[in-house]
């Protein structure tokens, strides 16, 4: 089997699917694509993914995109061990706790809408604050939709898709200077990145890694 991920070492999507391929423990070959020199733009990127974006997934050939139909993709190829629980009303809240980080929070700050707004003429100060506002209301939200979970994980004792999702988020709201001290969300990062999956996965273990 062939598997190679188009990745970023800072981008939170790409970051979701490094830790599910950890997770299930499928070996991947990484092609970097520098997000800050526009390589997401370059046409034979375009060519694999026409909306311009990481992660794109290439395996046995195909090329899967958008990181939450790649993490289904090999949830289901690679049942074991699983991001979903097996009850299906907690898969339902599973899946909304990750797409509410991935459908109302990212996509409202990431780097193309930034950019814009930028564009547009906002200050890059307004252009921050809302920013910070879109991570701190979505990461409150989040809090509360597990406010009555117990355990190290999101969803209790086991990883799920939730944490998988979770945990660039936390990050990316840092990097914008967000609030992210919500208790429970920091407990939870914390279970996770000791965790040998997300520690792989994790931006600065990337071999494209540059925090300069
Ligand atoms: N919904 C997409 C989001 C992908 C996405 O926004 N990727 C960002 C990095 S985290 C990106 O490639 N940004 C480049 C840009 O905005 O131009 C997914 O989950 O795969």
């Amino acid at each position: 089997m062939s598997t190679t991920l188009h990745t970023y070492w800072r981008s939170s999507a790409a970051w979701r699917v490094r830790t599910a391929l950890a997770f299930k423990g499928v070996q991947w070959e990484a092609v970097p694509h520098d997000l800050r020199a526009n390589a997401q733009s370059a046409p034979d990127y375009v060519a694999r993914n026409p909306q311009r974006l990481v992660p794109a997934l290439e395996i046995d050939g195909a090329v899967l995109t958008q990181s939450l139909a790649i993490i289904e993709y090999l949830e289901e190829r690679f049942p074991e061990p699983p991001l979903l629980p097996a009850d299906l009303l907690e898969r339902a809240r599973v899946r909304a706790f990750a797409l509410a980080v991935a459908c109302d929070i990212h996509p409202v700050q990431n780097l193309r809408v930034l950019r814009m707004l930028k564009k547009r003429g906002l200050d890059q100060a307004v252009i921050d604050a809302w920013a910070c506002e879109v991570i701190e209301s979505g990461l409150a939200a989040c809090s509360r939709l597990i406010a009555d979970r117990s355990g190290p994980f999101c969803f209790g004792d086991k990883v799920t898709l939730a944490d998988v999702v979770l945990i660039p988020q936390m990050a990316n709201g840092r990097r914008f200077g967000a609030r992210v001290d919500f208790p429970r969300l920091e407990a939870i990062e914390a279970a996770a990145l000791a965790h040998p999956a997300f520690a792989a996965a994790r931006p600065e273990a990337q071999a494209d890694a540059d925090p300069a």
